[in-house]
């Protein structure tokens, strides 16, 4: 498949595994950067050195290109930042904000650039500031979330800027990708679709959500307070959504948040966990390998868009 995205990553499929804190590890991203996708480790809120080691341990899994997600709401952004460029990282990915006083920084140490944004207005100050892609996000995927579905975005971000544009945000197989190329993104990111690798090391119960979910299981927390997060329903959401209506000041409910994605990947909490996710979820049916997950997504995309969709 020809696509500016694989050239300008060096790698042979556009497609991308999105970052999920304390999911993407070392594991999970060379699994998928092997396979010829570009696997991505996400800095979350972690410290500096949890997410050096993981970028350490990703070099000795695989000789291809991974990335490093910057959650730049995180306190440890900066030091991941710089991190990244001492340990020769070929491409960085943000999200929930903007990059702009790093970019210098990376261009210089010839990293590859891809923000996410939310919108048309962000999307051209990205392209502005020097990003290489963007990849536009639709409110269909799971975790810190914004307004605008995929299917809106996607070409308005596509007509208002010349970079490559990625698409994510609801899009789980071959009909998910080839709608997004169709919508004129010249490459995909996934994040949910491979919570169900082998290779990726949640907690049992966490995939097993996942593999359970249904089109309407999730829901927005946080809307309220400004920091919009998509995740499966349960006690928590619905200790959201009570505490949300009934007005509670913003620390009492961003409180609930601290420490609960943690309960779900590693504790497996269900209850009290929060179980990010896109609204997706249903689509994913099975444990699949990274290399499963990658060819089937490319073979279903080729038929639909070369040959009869009828064969799928
Ligand atoms: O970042 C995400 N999704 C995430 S991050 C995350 S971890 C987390 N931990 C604690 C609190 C909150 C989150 C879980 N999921 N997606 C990318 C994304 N970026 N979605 C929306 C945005 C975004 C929003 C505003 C990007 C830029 C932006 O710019 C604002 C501005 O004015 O520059």
């Amino acid at each position: 498949m020809d696509s500016r995205i694989c050239d300008l990553l060096n790698i042979q499929f556009p497609i991308l595994q999105g970052a999920m804190a304390r999911i993407s590890d070392a594991s999970l991203a060379a699994a998928v950067s092997a396979a010829g996708g570009l696997g991505i480790i996400a800095g979350g809120t972690a410290p500096v050195e949890v997410i050096r080691a993981e970028v350490k341990k990703a070099k000795e899994l695989t000789d291809k290109p991974f990335g490093v997600n910057i959650m730049l709401l995180s306190e440890h952004a900066e030091e991941i930042a710089k991190m990244v460029c001492e340990e020769g990282v070929k491409v960085v990915t943000t999200g929930a904000g903007s990059p702009g006083k790093y970019m210098k920084m990376w261009k210089e140490h010839g990293i590859k650039v891809i923000p996410v944004v939310p919108s048309v207005a962000i999307a051209k100050r990205m392209e502005r500031s020097g990003a290489d892609a963007v990849i536009a996000e639709g409110t269909e995927a799971g975790g810190h979330v914004g307004e605008l579905t995929t299917f809106a975005l996607v070409p308005q971000v596509v007509d208002a800027v010349e970079i490559p544009v990625i698409a994510a945000g609801g899009i789980a197989d071959g009909r998910g990708m080839a709608a997004a190329l169709m919508l004129g993104a010249e490459g995909v990111q996934l994040g949910t679709r491979f919570l169900s690798a082998y290779e990726c090391n949640i907690h049992p119960n966490y995939k097993e959500k996942i593999l359970n979910a249904k089109d309407i299981d999730t829901v927005v927390t946080g809307r309220s307070t400004g920091h919009p997060v998509r995740i499966l329903k349960n006690k928590l959401s619905r200790k959201f959504i009570e505490l949300e209506a009934s007005g509670a000041p913003r620390e009492e409910i961003e409180a609930l948040g601290v420490g609960a994605l943690a309960k779900a990947v590693m504790d497996g909490d269900m209850d009290y966990g929060s179980i990010m996710a896109g609204q997706i979820a249903a689509l994913v049916k099975k444990e699949q390998s990274c290399k499963e997950i990658i060819m089937e997504m490319m073979e279903e995309t080729e038929l639909l868009l070369h040959k009869d969709w009828r064969q799928l």
